[in-house]
């Protein structure tokens, strides 16, 4: 069947007001670009005339700002989910105007099938090469490409010259089958493959092929400073006693990294570690330190979801397609951040926290208990579900005036039971087999800024001798205090304890 080439104005106008649209990218590679912006300027032209034009946008994890920047500036986003970065859709989220529920990721292709997210009218996907036979060839992200092609009313496709058709083969797309007959997903090992190297759809169900030339929106990062180079140094310590105890087997274990800045640096500091073998990677996000110890060879294999990486490092991939395809594998976010596949090849999950409290409940989301930043992503399938989870912050935030060890986290995402290491710039708190007090007084010890270091152990002191030592009265006396003077160090137990 001919594929029709459309403009993306022709693809934004079938997309109609109350329409639930799923979209492909991921964190935000393999982002559709070009649709999304038009879809905006179509919703202004409705809300000028005084009509409702707003979407329900569902994607892998975040976007590109075409896509959510475009449409949160359009005010055209009924719901959102599971994951969002960009700065004027949180502003949208934090002011009530956008619904936003945040998910783990690995659950998202099997809610949407389950139903639990109503119908799909449209998916509208990025792709490198598309079939008169209906084989779709994804760009940098899969996410959930592969379930939103199977179960949207119509597909419009993004055919982006930026990235060579040559990307056939890095993807393993594989749809598992929904209870009852779900079987086990056949992956031992990050290599493995299970699936196919495109998505296979019903011609008649592409409305539309737009042809764009555009790179990813992915943001740059910020280079290493003292505090994320000591954070990365810490892990990788921890991990080399590991497995010198024997406690972490001599081949290694496959890691999981987080995203953004801190986990660019810890991933470095690992690359450079003596004690660290050489390793392979089971993680969602592939970032730029990933592709620069592939080069160097301190990393043999790396099975993602995307490749989330800077220009530069894109190019690098793409001039040395040949050597990249033998160490990467782009996957399905339910297979790439899958449970069953963490637990049974036993991953080392490393992400990143908000807050912590002196009990190792973890808030990933919510600032001050109540303002969201991106979203749990991938870090609760991850957490659950390794051989050790480890979850590091600097031990302060905004200069100093915020401690990231409260006495009890205003929100959370990763609770105590999940939570087995914390590491700071400070050091490092090892959870395992420890009761609750045990563990308030290892990370008031290793992890909490000397800043801070007598006011927990104040509070600790307080708290009393129980099970778990906690005071509701003074629970959150230092996210209140930091309302009140812009400062947790001007917490002052003696009021909340006398209370
Ligand atoms: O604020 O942007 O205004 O400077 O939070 O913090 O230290 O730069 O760290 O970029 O790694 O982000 C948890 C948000 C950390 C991220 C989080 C402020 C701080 C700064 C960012 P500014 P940093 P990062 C894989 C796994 C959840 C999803 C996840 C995240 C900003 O890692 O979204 O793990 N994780 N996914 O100043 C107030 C505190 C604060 C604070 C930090 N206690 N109070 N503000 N900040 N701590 C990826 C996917 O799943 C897709």
């Amino acid at each position: 069947m001919a594929l029709r080439f459309i403009s993306a104005e022709e693809a934004a106008s079938y997309i109609n007001h109350d329409d639930v649209v799923g979209f492909s990218g991921f964190t935000p590679a393999g982002s559709v670009k070009s649709i999304p912006v038009a879809i905006g300027e179509r919703a202004k032209a409705f809300h000028a005339q005084g009509k409702p034009f707003k979407i329900g946008v569902i994607t892998g994890a975040s976007t590109g700002d075409s896509l959510d920047g475009s449409l949160a500036r359009a005010e055209a986003v009924k719901f959102r989910t599971p994951y969002q970065s960009n700065p004027d859709l949180r502003n949208l989220i934090n002011a009530g105007k956008a619904d936003y529920f945040d998910s783990h990721l690995s659950s998202v292709g099997q809610n949407i099938r389950y139903g639990f997210l109503g119908k799909i009218n449209w998916g509208i996907i990025e792709a490198c090469e598309v079939t008169e036979n209906g084989e779709i060839v994804l760009t940098t992200g899969v996410g959930i490409s592969p379930t939103i092609c199977k179960v949207a009313d119509k597909i419009l496709i993004e055919l982006n010259a930026f990235h060579p058709k040559a990307l056939r083969g890095m993807h393993d797309i594989h749809i598992v089958a929904d209870p009852p007959n779900r079987r086990e997903i056949p992956i031992y090992k990050p290599s493995d493959r299970a699936g196919s190297e495109v998505i296979k759809v019903d011609p008649s169900k592409i409305a539309g092929v737009v042809l764009t030339n555009l790179p990813d929106e992915v943001g740059g990062f910020a280079g290493t400073d003292e505090v994320t180079d000591r954070i990365g140094q810490n892990v990788a310590d921890f991990l080399s006693a590991e497995l010198k105890s024997g406690r972490i087997p001599s081949s290694f274990l496959p890691l999981q990294s987080g995203v953004g800045n801190i986990a660019n640096a810890v991933m470095a500091a690992l690359g450079m570690h003596k004690g660290i073998p050489d390793f392979e990677m089971y993680t969602e996000v592939i970032q730029d330190s990933v592709i620069d110890l592939m080069l160097k060879g301190r990393i043999r294999y790396a099975s993602g979801c995307s490749l989330t990486v800077s220009p530069e490092a894109l190019k690098t991939i793409y001039d040395q397609l040949d050597f990249f395809h033998k160490r990467i594998v782009l996957r399905p976010q339910e297979i790439s951040n899958s449970p069953e596949i963490a637990r049974r090849i036993g991953i080392i999950s490393i992400n990143t926290a908000i807050e912590v409290d002196l009990f190792g409940n973890v808030n990933s989301t919510n600032v001050m208990g109540r303002k969201m930043m991106n979203g749990i992503g991938g870090s609760g399938d991850f957490t659950r579900n390794a051989y050790i989870s480890i979850f590091t912050c600097p031990s302060v935030a905004k200069g100093g005036k915020i401690s990231a060890f409260v006495p009890m986290v205003s929100h959370t995402d990763h609770n105590e039971h999940s939570v087995q290491v914390v590491i700071t710039e400070q050091g490092i708190a090892d959870l395992r087999s420890k009761s609750p007090k045990a563990k308030m007084q290892t990370i008031i010890e290793n992890c909490v800024h000397p800043d801070y270091r007598q006011i927990m152990n104040d509070y600790a002191y307080l708290a009393g001798d129980t099970h778990t030592p906690c005071t509701l009265s003074a629970a959150f006396a230092m996210h209140m205090e930091f309302e009140k003077s812009g400062d947790m160090k001007n917490v002052n137990w003696g009021d909340c304890f006398r209370k």
